[in-house]
């Protein structure tokens, strides 16, 4: 299966994996490239020194291309930039903020930038800047998420631009696989299913909460503009409770603040916040990046060729 996105990256399957913030780390970033996918980095709100070493564990393991993910809330945004055009990553992505301001430096150190966008009206603004192509995400991923649906807004995005778009949020399997490509997408990215890669480094009490996870079991948290998509668990609860009595913003952040942390790290999938996607409950075992990506690539190829059927 080879899309526009393989030739634009040169890698073998258009497959991203998600650069979520604490969990994906250069071991699974590393594993998903070798495999042929584009193994992404989280530097979350990590500081830049962090984030150099998950970049040098990749190239210790693998030469082919990987990302790093820029978060734009984390308080490091400028130095991470100046990071990834020292050290020649062939690939960003972004999110949860406009990149902008960083794009022409980032085109000129020859870098290849997929921001995260989860609306039309931005997603033509950054393809005027140059980007080389778009993350269409939608509300079914798991962490910050934006207001619209996969399903509407991948063919708004697609039909609105004319650089590769990248569907993501609900998309664990095969069959989402082939859905984003009939779509208009020139592939996917998945988050929650590379959770449960073997390699992934995440606590094992996170793996088994996504495992565990079904179809109802996350729940937005938060306030306007700002929610996140988490596991419906104690500290869930406990964000509910604050919002029923309006509780203001910074009381909200304020009970979210190093709790990712705590899930991701110390395993705390009670009191923690444990972020995953709606497509949870698609994902029912922890296997290699590698046979995950193998898994659903084949099955997408094989879904496709029964729809065909249809005509
Ligand atoms: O970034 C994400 N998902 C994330 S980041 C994250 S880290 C975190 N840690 C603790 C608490 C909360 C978050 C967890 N999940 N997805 C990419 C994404 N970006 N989705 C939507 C957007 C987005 C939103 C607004 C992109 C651009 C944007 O622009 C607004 C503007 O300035 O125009």
């Amino acid at each position: 299966m080879k899309t526009t996105l393989c030739s634009l990256l040169d890698i073998e399957y258009p497959i991203f994996q998600g650069g979520m913030a604490w969990v994906a780390t250069g071991e699974l970033a590393a594993a998903v490239s070798s495999a042929g996918g584009l193994g992404i980095i989280g530097a979350g709100s990590a500081p830049p020194e962090v984030v150099r070493q998950e970049i040098q564990k990749v190239r210790n393991i693998t030469h082919k291309p990987f990302g790093v993910n820029v978060y734009y809330m984390s308080p490091f945004v400028d130095e991470i930039i100046d990071l990834v055009i020292r050290e020649r990553v062939p690939v960003i992505t972004t999110g949860a903020g406009n990149p902008g301001k960083h794009i022409s430096r980032l085109k000129e150190a020859g870098i290849k930038v997929f921001p995260v966008i989860a609306s039309v009206a931005l997603a033509k603004r950054l393809e005027r800047l140059g980007v080389d192509g778009l993350i269409a995400e939608g509300m079914e991923c798991g962490g910050h998420v934006g207001e619209i649906t996969t399903m509407a807004l991948v063919p708004q995005v697609a039909a609105a631009v004319n650089v590769p778009v990248v569907a993501a949020g609900g998309i664990a399997t095969g069959r989402g696989l082939a859905a984003s490509l009939v779509l208009g997408a020139a592939g996917v990215q998945m988050g929650t299913r590379f959770i449960c890669a073997s390699e992934c480094t995440v606590h094992e009490n996170y793996k088994k909460a996504v495992i565990k996870a079904r179809d109802r079991d996350t729940v937005l948290t938060g306030f306007p503009g700002h929610f996140a998509r988490v596991l419906n668990n104690k500290l869930a609860k406990k964000f509910k409770e604050l919002e029923i009595h309006g509780a203001d913003s910074s009381d909200l952040e304020k009970l979210g603040t190093g709790k990712l942390r705590a899930a991701a790290v110390e395993g705390d999938v009670e009191n923690g916040s444990v972020m995953m996607g709606q497509s949870a409950a698609l994902v029912d075992r922890v296997m290699p990046a590698e046979e995950i990506i193998l898994e659903v690539v084949r099955e997408a190829e094989e879904v496709l060729r029964e729809t065909n059927r249809l005509l």
